[in-house]
């Protein structure tokens, strides 16, 4: 049986995740590939009323801890009822979002202790690690201007460009101390470009595969 791989795309709002996913998508599915494609905070029915609850705008002040609890209580659901069952029959796994996520926006973002972080990511994943990261890269007031042209914003759209150019530069170095596994790419010029550069961090993943 082939080996399933686990593939995360990152970045701030706006940068073009979900347009990038149905290429990623069709790009693996090309290569021979089972495709399980998914995302965070969500993929089970559980896991998407925790995002219903995470996203949606109110009155009363979310609790930076209650906000994290939720985003890990949303991961080890669709860890265990998805990603783990995909990975062990060969699948390969496209997650929209995962726990870098979590080191940006509630680290980064909202400036809660990374240890923290690290500490329910060993409880919640084990030794389970994407094998690519995927980061587009986009400063935040272009991000937050193509977010917005594009819907009403959820609660975390409507924090300001400081706190996006804190989970930005976040981001950034956790691929600077973990360059084997992240492909950071430009998100600025036009899609086809974006893609081209997606399609050859791929094939990286599939050339060190095949050694
Ligand atoms: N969150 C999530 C946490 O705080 N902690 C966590 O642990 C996790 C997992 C989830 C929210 O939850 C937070 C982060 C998020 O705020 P989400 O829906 O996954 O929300 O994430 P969003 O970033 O809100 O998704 P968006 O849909 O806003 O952004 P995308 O998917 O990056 O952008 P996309 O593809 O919709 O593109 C936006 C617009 O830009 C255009 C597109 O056509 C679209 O109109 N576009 C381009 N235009 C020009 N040139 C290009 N190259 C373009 N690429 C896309």
């Amino acid at each position: 049986m082939s080996k399933g791989r686990f593939i995360t795309l990152e970045g701030i709002e706006g940068v073009g995740k979900t347009t990038n996913l149905a290429f990623i998508q069709q790009q693996l599915l090309a290569r021979g590939h089972e495709v399980v494609r998914t995302r965070e905070p969500g993929g089970t029915p559980l896991a998407e009323s925790i995002r219903e609850l995470l996203l949606a705008p109110r009155d009363e002040n979310v609790a930076e801890l209650t906000e994290l609890l939720l985003m890990f209580a949303a991961r080890a659901q669709h860890i265990e009822q998805c990603i783990r069952p995909a990975l062990q029959r060969g699948a390969w796994v496209l997650c929209d979002r995962f726990t870098d996520a979590t080191y940006a926006y509630q680290g980064g973002g909202r400036g809660l202790d990374q240890s923290r972080i690290a500490q329910l990511e060993t409880l919640v994943q084990g030794t389970l690690r994407p094998d690519l990261t995927i980061l587009l890269d986009l400063p935040a007031r272009q991000g937050m201007a193509r977010a917005r042209a594009r819907s009403t914003p959820d609660r975390f759209e409507a924090e300001a460009e400081a706190f996006f150019e804190r989970v930005r530069e976040c981001y950034l170095q956790r691929a600077a101390a973990e360059p084997e596994r992240f492909a950071v790419i430009d998100a600025s010029p036009a899609l086809d470009q974006v893609q081209a550069r997606i399609a050859s961090a791929l094939d990286s993943l599939e050339a060190n595969d095949a050694c």
